[in-house]
C-alpha cells in the first residue's frame, strides 16, 4: 500500500507537470498545493502503524518490545547500554512500504512477528551512549514512522539529555509522540499517578501541550507486565484512524485528477481523429488550390482551414482553446494557404507538404503535448481505482 500510494503522487505531479497549457492556471496552482500536502503527510503511508521506540539507556524499550511480543525478541539486559543496532518486529504480512522503509532507514535486523497484524516495532538504541545517535536521527525518522513512543523510568524521567536535546526541541512532532513511564512496578500505587504528573508537567514545560503517557511495567520484578494492554488498544485505535487518513488521501488525489481533467476537457476524447480530419482538410485545401489557385478557391481554402482550427480549438477545452485561437489567427492560416501557392505550377502534393510544415506540424505538436498529459491522468486514474479498491478490501 505504501508504495502504492507514494508511486500514485508521482504519477499525479507527472500529470501537473504535463497539464500546464491545458487547465487553468489556478486549477494547477491548486492541486499542486494539495498533492504537496499529501507527500508532506506525517508517518508511514501504509496499512501498518510503525512505532518506533526512543529513550534513555535500560528505560526498557527492549522490554516493552518483548512485553507486547510475549516473547523475548530483543536483547534485554542489567549491562548499559545493551541494544546496539535497532531492531524491526514487523507483521509477517506486510507490504513492500514497510521493507522500503526499512531499508529507507537502514534497518536490518528484522523480526517477523503474527501477533499484531496492523503493528510494526522498531527497537532503536538508547539516545544517550551511542556516540552518533543525536536529535536530527530522531528528526530523520519521522517523515517515516508513525508515532515515536519515548520510554522513561520513575528514576530519569527528569534526564537532562533527553528533555533538552531530544523533547523540547521537538515538541512541535507532538501528533507523532506517545510517552510510556516504564517500571512502575518500583513505585507505590499513589506515587505512580504523582510520577506521572510530574512527567506531564515537565512534558509541558518542553512546550508538549498535550502529551499523551501511559503507565506501564514492561518486565517488573514481581507478576506479570502492567499497562500494555490499554497502550495496545490505544494503538490499534491509531491504526483505524490511519486507515481512514488514507482513505481520505486516495479519495483527495481521485478529486485532484478529475479536477485536472474536467477543467481541461480531456475526458471526451474529441481530438483523437486529429489525424484523419487534419489530413482531409489538408489535402482537400491542396486539391482545389492545384486546380485553381485564384482568390476565390483560396478563400475557400482559408475557411475550411479556420473552421477546422475553430473547431478544434473548441473541443480541446477553454485552456488549449484560446491558445490555439491565439497562436493560429487568420493571418497566419492565410500565410499558410499563400505559402502553399509560393511556386508557379503547384501540385497538390507540394501545397499540402507546405501546409503540413506551416500548420500540421506545429497543431500536432500542441496536441501530442495534450495527449501525453490525457495519457498520464488516465494512468493515474485507473491506478487511483485499483489503489482504492485494494485499500477497501484490506
Ligand atoms: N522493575 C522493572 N525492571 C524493568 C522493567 N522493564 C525493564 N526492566 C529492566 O530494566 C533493565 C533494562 O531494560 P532494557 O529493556 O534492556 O532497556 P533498554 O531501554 O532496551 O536499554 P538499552 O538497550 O540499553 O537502550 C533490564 O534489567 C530490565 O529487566 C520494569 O517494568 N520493571
Ligand atoms: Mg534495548
Amino acid at each position: 500500500m505504501n508504495r502504492g500510494v507514494l508511486e500514485l503522487i508521482d504519477t499525479v505531479e507527472l500529470a501537473i507537470s504535463r497539464s500546464t497549457g491545458h487547465s487553468p492556471r489556478d486549477v494547477i496552482t491548486e492541486a499542486q498545493r494539495r498533492t504537496d500536502s499529501l507527500r508532506n503527510r506525517k508517518g508511514h503511508f501504509g496499512d501498518v502503524l510503525v512505532v518506533a521506540l526512543a529513550g534513555g539507556t535500560g528505560s526498557g524499550k527492549s522490554s516493552l518490545l518483548n512485553a507486547v511480543a510475549g516473547e523475548d525478541v530483543a536483547g534485554v539486559s542489567v549491562l548499559r547500554p545493551h541494544t546496539q543496532t535497532p531492531l524491526a518486529w514487523i507483521p509477517v504480512d506486510h507490504s513492500e512500504g514497510v521493507e522500503r522503509l526499512l531499508d529507507d532507514l537502514e534497518i536490518s535486523q528484522r523480526v517477523l512477528q503474527d501477533v499484531l497484524t496492523t503493528i510494526a516495532f522498531v527497537d532503536l538504541p538508547d539516545i544517550d551512549s551511542v556516540a552518533d545517535w543525536h536529535r536530527q536521527m530522531v528528526e530523520s525518522l519521522l517523515p517515516h514512522v508513525d508515532a515515536v513512543l519515548w520510554v522513561v523510568d520513575p528514576e530519569k524521567y527528569h534526564d537532562e539529555i533527553l528533555h533538552e536535546d531530544f523533547l523540547s526541541p521537538l515538541a512541535a512532532f507532538e501528533e507523532q509522540f506517545l510517552f510510556a513511564l516504564n517500571k512502575i512496578d518500583r513505585l507505590s500505587v499513589p506515587d505512580v499517578e504523582v510520577v506521572r504528573e510530574d512527567l506531564v508537567a515537565s512534558l509541558r514545560h518542553d512546550g508538549f501541550k498535550q502529551p499523551l503517557v501511559f503507565a506501564v511495567a514492561a518486565n517488573p520484578d514481581q507478576g506479570e507486565a502492567k499497562g500494555i494492554d490499554q497502550l495496545l488498544e490505544f494503538l490499534s485505535e491509531q491504526v483505524d484512524v490511519k486507515r481512514v487518513a488514507i482513505g481520505k488521501a486516495i479519495n483527495d488525489i481521485g478529486a485532484i485528477l478529475t479536477e485536472l481533467g474536467a477543467s481541461a476537457e480531456v475526458w471526451n476524447g474529441g481530438f483523437v481523429d486529429f489525424e484523419l480530419r487534419w489530413h482531409h482538410a489538408r489535402d482537400l485545401s491542396a486539391e482545389e488550390l492545384a486546380k485553381d489557385s485564384g482568390a476565390a478557391a483560396r478563400d475557400d481554402a482559408l475557411c475550411r482551414l479556420e473552421d477546422f482550427v475553430a473547431a478544434l480549438a473548441v473541443e480541446v477545452g477553454p485552456t488549449l482553446g484560446n491558445r490555439l485561437r491565439q497562436d493560429f489567427p487568420s493571418d497566419r492560416i492565410e500565410q499558410a494557404v499563400s505559402s502553399g501557392l509560393a511556386d508557379e505550377g503547384n501540385v497538390a502534393a507540394e501545397i499540402a507538404n507546405r501546409l503540413e510544415a506551416a500548420l500540421g506540424e506545429p497543431l500536432h505538436q500542441l496536441l501530442w503535448r495534450r495527449a501525453s498529459f490525457a495519457a498520464t491522468l488516465a494512468s493515474a486514474v485507473v491506478a487511483t481505482h485499483q489503489l482504492r479498491a485494494r485499500h477497501l478490501t484490506n
